[in-house]
């Protein structure tokens, strides 16, 4: 069974893990202002290792369809503070991501994980990556940017579009020497593509599956979930009144072969997962 190799941590991806978010901003789509100084994202921090979170994923810009870009130096001072003390905690660490300074300074801080929507595309990105020895990476399918992705969502059928985006993303980090052991690839459900093309990319997984890396996917409040739940209401609900179908989408997608789930709920998504695991290794 694969596993993934990060800077101190092999994670062993036998058994599916749950990443954690931690928005240490003041406008995430969910949760934004929640957690926005460093000793209330340290505290939800620790909340989510209680529920039982594998991995933490510490971010400090929003990427929300139309949210503004944050300067460097104020994404350093929103992450670093957490990062050097999330280190700490016994737990892989990830840093949500794109800008290589961040990138290179969480590295020195002992970080084991970086996660960029852009899939390195940054100047200057994939080199960090590269001259690290060991951290690990996710490189998620964006289309277009966060500013213009849902004025303008993919044509066409998504799935073997995001399959040729990241294979061709983890080949181009391969030919700079990372190992392919240190890969993960993330469909980026939600990152300007419609309701249907997202749907698309969790029911036909498996054809990203052929790519051979493993997946990691973030289904977690999103407005597909959102879409799903509206029925017959005038507007969707809420991204926190979505936990239930969130957690059915992580689910499914494990189900489908998804190592990796990305989500903001852990507590209620460990419990699905604790009784997947229940069928699946006993039966
Ligand atoms: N989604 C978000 C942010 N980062 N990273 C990966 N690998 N995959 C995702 O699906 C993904 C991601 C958006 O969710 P969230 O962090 O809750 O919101 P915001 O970007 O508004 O902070």
């Amino acid at each position: 069974m694969s596993c993934w190799k990060t800077t101190r941590y092999e994670i062993d991806l036998a058994r599916p893990r749950v990443m954690g978010i931690v928005n240490v901003t003041p406008d995430s789509f969910s949760d934004g202002g929640r957690h926005a100084d460093a000793a209330s994202a340290l505290r939800h921090c620790e909340q989510l290792l209680r529920e039982g979170a594998d991995i933490l994923d510490i971010g400090g810009e929003s990427t929300r369809p139309g949210s503004p870009a944050v300067p460097l130096h104020e994404e350093l001072a929103r992450v670093l503070p957490v990062v050097r003390e999330a280190v700490g905690l016994n737990v892989p660490v990830s840093v949500d991501t794109a800008k290589p300074e961040v990138m290179a300074a969480v590295l020195d801080l002992g970080a084991d994980i970086l996660n960029d929507v852009w899939a390195l595309r940054w100047p200057g990105a994939a080199e960090v990556v590269a001259g690290h020895p060991a951290c690990g990476v996710c490189l998620m399918h964006m289309h277009r940017d966060p500013q213009t992705m849902q004025a303008a969502p993919m044509a066409g059928d998504a799935v073997p579009q995001v399959l040729l985006f990241l294979e061709r993303a983890a080949q181009a980090l391969q030919a700079r020497g990372v190992h392919r052991s240190r890969i993960v690839l993330d469909p980026g459900i939600g990152f300007g593509k419609t309701v249907a093309q997202n749907f698309a990319l969790l029911a036909r997984q498996d054809e990203l599956l052929a790519a051979g890396y493993p997946l990691l996917v973030g289904w977690s409040r999103k407005s597909s979930i959102g879409a799903a739940l509206q029925g017959d209401a005038p507007a969707p609900p809420p991204p926190e009144a979505r936990v239930a179908g969130s957690v059915a989408a992580a689910l499914m997608a494990v189900e489908r072969g998804a190592r990796i789930v990305r989500v903001h709920d852990v507590r209620e998504t460990v419990q699905a997962l604790a009784v997947w695991r229940q069928v699946r290794e006993n039966y």
